[in-house]
């Protein structure tokens, strides 16, 4: 939790139960040490409410039941996540776990941000007739699709009755690995975009934080915020206004985790005309 969600959590809790002092004056009236040093000056303290009312940090929620889970209603519609624990038998995840992990052309992308390079804390690979670009740099077109993950895409696209053309896979090799907040909102992937998420391997907490309103000024620590845990051979699908309006990301963990594969199916669009690639449909910060 950050320091301001953690203190205006603290403040909100203690305020509620401490009785208001009416406008009180205390007057400092000690007296000098041994009644022989120098007088000093009386001092006073006021009270003042504070002039906007304290707000509650609301509380995380967690979704893990099986089913369709409308997160938000607002200008930009309805957002909607689909949880669907158990999509393959665990039996099956378990050996195409290994096959994509043993198989797949993983590699490290190198990012930009303020001009700056870094290395994506996980590894990471892309199928797909047209190339994905985020974060400043470009994964290129990869038509050579694992046999695999072509009948996944199938599998997916039946259960979900949604097409997809492409392919962005994630390897998180420990605990350590991660995605920060962002939104999958580049225009390549059109207004309000289907994104399927398949997990294999271990446990990892997927988290969600509503985008705040215009008022806020890019200040999140009053906003909604959601965990699924994502496990091994869950589907979990992201629809309607979610990359309009919530951020999502896999947070690093502190204690022991084993490697786990992302396999995030998506519709790649050529780029609108005059958009530069990777270029938003509206601006969040990006950071991952
Ligand atoms: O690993 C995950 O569950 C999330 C991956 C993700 O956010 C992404 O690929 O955009």
């Amino acid at each position: 939790m950050s320091d301001k969600r953690q203190r205006a959590r603290v403040q909100g809790s203690w305020a509620q139960q401490r009785p208001r002092p009416s406008r009180t004056t205390v007057q400092n009236s000690q007296p000098s040490s041994w009644g022989s040093g120098p007088q000093r000056t009386p001092r006073t303290f006021e009270f003042q409410q504070p002039d906007k009312p304290i707000r509650e940090v609301p509380a995380e929620t967690v979704i893990e039941e099986a089913g369709v889970h409308e997160i938000s209603q607002g200008p930009s519609g309805v957002s909607r996540l689909r949880l669907i624990p158990g999509f393959l038998p665990p039996h099956e995840a378990d050996w195409i776990f290994s096959k994509l992990l043993a198989e797949l052309p993983w590699s490290q992308k190198t990012n930009y941000r303020e001009g700056e390079a870094y290395d994506e804390p996980r590894l990471t690979c892309w199928f797909g007739e047209l190339p994905y670009t985020y974060a400043k740099s470009t994964m290129t077109a990869n038509t050579q699709w694992h046999p695999l993950l072509l009948t996944l895409r199938d599998a997916v696209s039946h259960h979900t009755s949604s097409s997809f053309n492409s392919l962005l896979c994630n390897l998180y090799r420990d605990g350590h690995d991660s995605i920060g907040w962002h939104s999958d909102d580049e225009a390549s992937l059109g207004e309000k975009p289907t994104i399927a998420s398949l997990s294999l391997g271990d446990t990892r907490v997927f988290s969600l934080r509503k985008q705040p309103p215009p008022e806020e000024d890019g200040d999140y620590t009053y906003v909604q915020r959601i965990r699924v845990p994502l496990s091994h051979g869950t589907l979990l699908l992201m629809e309607g206004a979610t990359q309009d309006d919530w951020q999502h990301r896999v947070a690093k963990e502190y204690h022991d985790r084993g490697p786990r594969i992302n396999l995030t199916f998506r519709t790649i669009y050529p780029e609108p005309e005059g958009h530069r690639p990777g270029t938003r449909l509206r601006f969040t910060a990006k950071q991952m």
